[in-house]
């Protein structure tokens, strides 16, 4: 089986590869060639079998080049991912979200128009839902160009499916690891607090008591391959079913680490010595905020014999705060 995943140096993208790999797969990875971060990976060794190609989904010359191979699988992770960037630079999430997902999906389908293809659907397009837990039919009101970029793509996917293509859609919330970049809140909170406590310098957060349904990077990228398993496309919802807070990510972090804190509307503070852990910065408030997430992942349960394997402590802890504290000097508070 060959497969290609674009944006194959994000975090999912880093733990795609590897289980392709593991399943045998040739796997190609589209990066842009201005990307760096490749190199610099956790999975270097298995890195080192995925066939880099170079290209940008914008572009429909790249896609034309890219698409002269044929795919048994594509999984179009490529975005601009970042929310609040998005309400800064909404043409550009525009263009590469949605554009970039139309030329993916004409060159993809025009090469071999049997090609499984998995699209990166996500929890934002529900925008703020009054209710919970959402599954698949749960309405969509997107909040964000990036949640409405999204939605376009998501759609874009049903509407090639109508015609009898195969797109999988993936409804995916928060899914977090020791490879998420650093301007989304759980590997911001992780390392500012180690910083906090290797040099006493705190940092700035925004809205502590947004509520998302967080989950681990691993177990939803085997969920987008297993939705590439089936015989019929559809859509899936990803999540644990679990709802926390930004401030849940700071308690479970500063009591793990026995730290006495004190929280209010200013910041997190070290109850010891009064010191600002972490400040609250109008900065990283969004002009909307999209939240009240808490997925219903049964139909991936009952159709993928998918589920949740990592929760939210073991998350934060095992996966993503103790990776960073076993390599900085750091190990009296363990
Ligand atoms: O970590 P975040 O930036 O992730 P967000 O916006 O929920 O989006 C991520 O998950 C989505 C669902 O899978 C994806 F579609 C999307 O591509 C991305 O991967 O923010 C999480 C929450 C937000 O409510 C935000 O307002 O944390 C809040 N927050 C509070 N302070 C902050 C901060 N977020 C960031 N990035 N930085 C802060 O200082």
């Amino acid at each position: 089986m060959r497969a290609l995943i674009t944006g194959f140096s994000g975090q999912d993208g880093q733990f795609l590869s590897r289980l392709l790999l593991d399943k045998g797969y040739e796997v190609d990875g589209l990066v842009r060639k201005t990307i760096g971060r490749t190199k610099k990976t956790l999975y270097r060794n298995d890195n080192e079998a995925v066939n880099l190609v170079y290209g940008n989904i914008i572009s429909q010359e790249d896609m034309e080049r890219i698409f002269e191979k044929k795919y048994d699988e594509v999984y179009h992770l490529a975005s601009q991912s970042d929310v609040g960037y998005s309400f800064i630079h909404p043409y550009e999430t525009y263009r590469t979200n949605f554009i970039g997902t139309f030329n993916v999906f004409k060159q993809a389908f025009k090469k071999n128009p049997d090609v499984k293809i998995y699209f990166a659907g996500t929890s934002e397009m529900y925008g703020n839902p009054l209710t919970k837990p959402q599954n698949e039919v749960y309405p969509f009101n997107p909040v964000s160009p990036y949640a409405i970029s999204k939605l376009g793509g998501f759609h874009m996917g049903k509407m090639y499916r109508k015609q009898g293509y195969f797109v999988a859609n993936g409804i995916l919330y928060n899914h977090e690891s020791r490879l998420r970049g650093k301007n989304f809140v759980t590997q911001k909170i992780v390392h500012g607090i180690v910083d906090y406590l290797d040099r006493g310098k705190p940092f700035e957060i925004g809205n502590i008591y947004a509520k998302k349904d967080w989950g681990y990077a691993e177990d939803y990228v085997y969920g987008m391959y297993l939705m590439l398993q089936q015989d019929m496309p559809d859509d899936f919802v990803l999540a644990t079913g679990e709802q926390h807070t930004v401030k849940d990510i700071f308690e479970t972090i500063l009591k793990y680490l026995h730290i006495h804190y004190e929280i209010n509307n200013e910041g997190i503070f070290n109850e010891d010595n009064g010191e600002p852990i972490a400040i609250i910065s109008p900065k990283y408030f969004r002009p909307l905020e999209a939240q009240n997430y808490c997925g219903d992942y049964s139909k991936a349960k009952t159709i993928l014999k998918w589920k949740p394997e990592v929760k939210f402590k073991e998350l934060i802890i095992h996966k993503m705060l103790l990776p960073v504290l076993t390599s900085s000097n750091i190990h009296e508070y363990l």
